[in-house]
């Protein structure tokens, strides 16, 4: 198997963490879209908008879209299973996985975009877009908090997909000072301590090659 991607990148880091929950491991291949390699001709043959992760199995089958990737993972690994049996709580690991991708991780990249990466391009943060950002995730977080009343993830007992989908945004929240977004819920900060305190996080933030 192998990982289209890049260290620091918020999508190809859910790929490598259900790599890693799973205990598999990938050949991790560097596209550097800070020089713009996700649109060189052989990457958009791989990813036709130029983005990354890009996965390849074993036999030379690919495809992209990070959530869908690590869907595929899980469901072909052995390893823990990252989605419940139950019919009524794997609805509820798409409900959660819904409202990290639509309400969610727009607001916490605002933030991001302006506190964090921005500094790489020079670009002063436009604090405006950053409170817009700061109602967003605050909004998310007081519905988290409700869900996570009496469990300590999202779903069920255990790790799911929808806890993984939200880490890399709450890391780089915390890159932005901006952790106090997140700690502004008891529940909701022991819930990030919990899940960014696993060995398989250290992992997939420390070392450039973790899938490798
Ligand atoms: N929906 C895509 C989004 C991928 C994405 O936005 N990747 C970012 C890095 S985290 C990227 O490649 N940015 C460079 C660009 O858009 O040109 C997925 O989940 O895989």
């Amino acid at each position: 198997m192998k990982v289209y991607g890049h260290p620091m990148s918020t999508c190809t880091r859910k790929v490598l963490m259900t790599l890693a929950e799973k205990g598999h491991r990938a050949e991790f291949v560097m596209v550097d879209i800070m020089k713009g390699e996700g649109h060189n001709a052989e990457h958009l043959a791989r990813q036709p908008w130029g983005q990354i992760p890009a996965f390849e199995d074993d036999d030379g089958w690919q495809m992209y879209e990070s959530r869908a990737i690590c869907r595929y993972l899980d469901a072909k690994l052995s390893g823990p299973s990252l989605m419940p049996a139950d019919l009524r709580q794997r609805a509820q690991v798409e409900q959660w996985i819904s409202i990290e991708t639509s309400n969610f991780t727009g607001p916490a990249m605002k933030i991001i975009y302006n506190l964090v990466f921005g500094k790489f391009f020079g670009k002063d943060p436009d604090m405006a877009a950053v409170e817009e950002g700061r109602k967003g995730v605050k909004k998310a977080v007081a519905v988290m908090e409700r869900q996570l009343e009496n469990r300590n993830f999202l779903v069920g007992d255990g790790l799911t997909l929808a806890d993984i989908f939200f880490m890399p945004y709450i890391e780089y929240l915390a890159a932005a000072g901006e952790l106090g977004l997140i700690d502004a819920s008891e529940r909701v900060g022991h819930w990030w301590r919990r899940l960014s305190e696993r060995p398989t996080w250290a992992q997939v933030i420390g070392r450039t090659n973790a899938a490798s």
